[in-house]
């Protein structure tokens, strides 16, 4: 495994994992999904997208960046749930709370590519990943577009936590498993991922 990537399976309980969807279910509301495209060509992302905390990453024709109010109502983010800060706060052995939790919500056929998360200026803080929902097979490169990769599957709970040379490494979805996991009503996955952005 690269160095730097800590895998914690099944780290989240099943009533964890329940009180978790509520939160987001709550927050959803407040700040909906929305189907980001990508710059330039303007073409739809398969994954949709909102955001938690002070910052959010929004990709739209103009670029990736993040800012601090949603792209659609123009409201500030929901917080972060105590829940994913204590997560965090165990685990990530950053100093620092995290500034952003990026909602991934991925429905039927909903994949993301091959690609690096580069939009950050805080590459010394890792990213954290929490998943629910269906599994997902997740790919695992190196520094360089064109590596070897390896896959792993991410189950409903599973914490991924990228710090080190693990940080700026190519990653991506291939797909997710339809009907692996109930927690969702309408089945699909979610990931969270939580980042720092700016340099404390
Ligand atoms: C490895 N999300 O939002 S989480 C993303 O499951 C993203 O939705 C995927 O890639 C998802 O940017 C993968 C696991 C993950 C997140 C960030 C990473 C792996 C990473 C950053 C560096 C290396
Ligand atoms: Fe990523």
């Amino acid at each position: 495994m690269t160095p730097g990537l800590r895998y914690f399976p099944g780290f989240l309980a099943l009533e964890a994992q329940r009180q978790l969807v509520e939160t987001l279910r709550e927050a959803v509301a407040e700040a909906p999904l929305v189907t980001p495209v990508m710059p330039r060509t303007a073409r739809p992302f398969t994954v949709r997208m909102t955001n938690l905390g002070p910052l959010g990453w929004v990709s739209d024709r103009a670029g990736y960046r993040y800012q601090a109010t949603h792209p659609v109502t123009g409201r500030p983010f929901p917080p972060i749930p105590e829940q994913l800060i204590s997560i965090w706060r165990g685990v990530s052995g950053y100093p620092h709370d995290p500034q952003a939790c990026l909602v991934n919500f991925y429905g039927g056929g909903a994949k993301m590519g091959l690609h690096r998360d580069g939009d950050e200026e805080d590459f010394s803080a890792p990213v954290l990943s929490v998943s629910l929902g269906d599994t997902a097979i997740f790919r695992m490169g190196g520094p360089e577009r064109g590596g070897k990769t390896e896959t792993l599957k991410l189950a409903s709970g599973d914490v991924l936590v990228m710090g080190g040379q693990s940080r700026l490494c190519y990653h991506g979805i291939d797909r997710v498993l339809t009907g692996t996991s109930t927690l969702l009503k309408d089945g699909g996955r979610i990931n969270l991922t939580l980042r720092r952005v700016t340099i404390p």
